[in-house]
C-alpha cells in the first residue's frame, strides 16, 4: 500500500464510522461501533499492523495519519455519547408529568419532651414571681458543688460511690446549687433566682438515673422567712398541679440550710415527698459575701422527672429516657 491509497482508505473509514455513529440509537450500539473501529481487532488496529508493508521513509507519515484518524474517531464517539444522553434526558423530561392533585407529604410534627415541658411550666411560675432563670456549667469543681455549700469534707455525698469525678480534678455537679453560688458571687443581694438543669449522681435503679433534671430556687432578701418559703411553695404546687393541694412540712437535714424541711403533698390518701427546702445556712451566705445582719435567704430544690411523673401520671422513670415517639407525642 502507498500513502495515497492509505489516505483514501482513512477518509472512507472516517466517513463510514461517522455515519454508523449517527445512526446508532443506544449505548450498546455505540459501544459496538466503537469496538469495530477502535477495539483491539478493530479496523484502525488492522491498518496499524499493515504499516510494516510501508517503505521505511513513508512509515512515520502513515503512522501520523492513522493517529489522526484515531483521535477523530474518539472525538466522534464522545460527541455521539453526549448527544445521546442529553436526548434521553429530554425525552424523560418531556414525558414526565407532575400530578398536582395528589396529596402532599405530611411532615411529622415533633413535640416537646415532658422534662422540657415541666421545666418550662415551673420556670414560668417563678418568673411571674420575679425570679430570674440562671444556668451554669455541668462540670464543676469541689468548691462550688460542696465547699461553698457548707458540705463537710467527710460528707458521704462526696464519696467516689456517689459523685462522678473527672480526671482533671473536676466533677459532675450533683445539684444545681453551684449556679446559685456563682450567681451570688457575680451580683449583689437581694436575689431571686431559679436554676433548672442536668445533675449527675452515681445511682441507677428503677427509680434513679445517673443523670436527671433538677430545679432549685433561691431567695435572698431582707426579712426572707420560713413562712414566706411555705407560702411560696404552696402557691407554686397549686399552680403546678392546677388544684388545691394539701401540703406537709417535715423537718429534715441539708448541710446548706438550717432549719431544713422536706415537703410532702397528699396524693389520694398517701403523703408523697416532692421537694426539699430550708433557710440558707449563714456559712453559705457569708461565703459569697452576703451580709447576714441585713439579709436572710431561703432555698428549695426538686427533681423534674419526679414532678412530671406525678403531674402526668407516668408510672415509670425509664419512659423519659427511652425516647419512644409514641410516648413523647402525647405531650
Ligand atoms: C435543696 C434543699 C434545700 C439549696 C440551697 C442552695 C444555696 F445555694 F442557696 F445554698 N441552693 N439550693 C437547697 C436547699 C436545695 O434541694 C433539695
Amino acid at each position: 500500500m502507498n500513502l495515497d491509497t492509505l489516505k483514501k482508505t482513512l477518509l472512507e473509514l472516517k466517513a463510514k464510522a461517522i455515519t454508523e455513529f449517527k445512526s446508532a440509537d443506544s449505548r450498546s450500539d455505540i459501544d459496538d461501533i466503537y469496538r469495530s473501529f477502535l477495539g483491539k481487532k478493530g479496523e484502525v488496529n488492522l491498518l496499524l499492523k499493515s504499516l510494516g508493508s510501508f517503505p521505511q521513509e513513508k512509515r512515520k507519515e502513515a503512522g501520523m495519519l492513522l493517529n489522526e484518524l484515531k483521535s477523530d474517531l474518539e472525538e466522534a464517539y464522545l460527541q455521539i455519547t453526549v448527544s445521546l444522553s442529553s436526548k434521553a434526558n429530554q425525552e424523560r423530561l418531556s414525558n414526565e408529568k407532575i400530578d398536582t392533585s395528589l396529596p402532599g407529604f405530611q411532615a411529622r410534627k415533633g413535640s416537646v419532651h415532658p422534662v422540657s415541658k415541666t421545666i418550662k411550666e415551673i420556670c414560668d411560675f417563678f418568673e411571674k414571681m420575679g425570679f430570674d432563670v440562671e444556668s451554669g456549667p455541668e462540670a464543676e469543681i469541689d468548691y462550688y458543688n460542696f465547699e461553698a455549700l457548707n458540705v463537710p469534707e467527710d460528707h458521704p455525698a462526696k464519696d467516689m460511690h456517689d459523685t462522678f469525678y473527672l480526671n482533671n480534678a473536676g466533677l459532675l455537679r450533683t445539684h444545681t446549687s453551684p449556679v446559685q453560688i456563682r450567681t451570688m458571687e457575680k451580683r449583689d443581694a437581694p436575689h431571686r433566682i431559679i436554676c433548672p438543669g442536668k445533675v449527675y449522681r452515681k445511682d441507677s435503679d428503677l427509680t434513679h438515673t445517673p443523670m436527671f433534671h433538677q430545679i432549685e430556687g433561691l431567695v435572698v432578701e431582707e426579712g426572707a422567712s420560713f413562712s414566706q418559703l411555705k407560702g411560696l411553695l404552696n402557691d407554686f404546687l397549686e399552680d403546678f398541679f392546677g388544684e388545691k393541694v394539701e401540703l406537709r412540712f417535715r423537718p429534715s437535714y441539708f448541710p446548706f440550710t438550717e432549719p431544713s424541711a422536706e415537703a410532702d403533698i397528699r396524693w389520694n390518701k398517701n403523703w408523697l415527698e416532692v421537694l426539699g427546702c430550708g433557710m440558707v445556712h449563714p456559712n453559705v451566705l457569708k461565703g459569697v459575701g452576703v451580709d447576714t445582719k441585713i439579709y436572710s435567704g431561703f432555698a428549695f430544690g426538686l427533681g423534674v422527672e419526679r414532678m412530671a411523673m406525678l403531674k402526668y401520671d407516668i408510672p415509670d422513670l425509664r419512659a423519659f429516657f427511652e425516647n419512644d415517639i409514641r410516648f413523647l407525642n402525647q405531650f
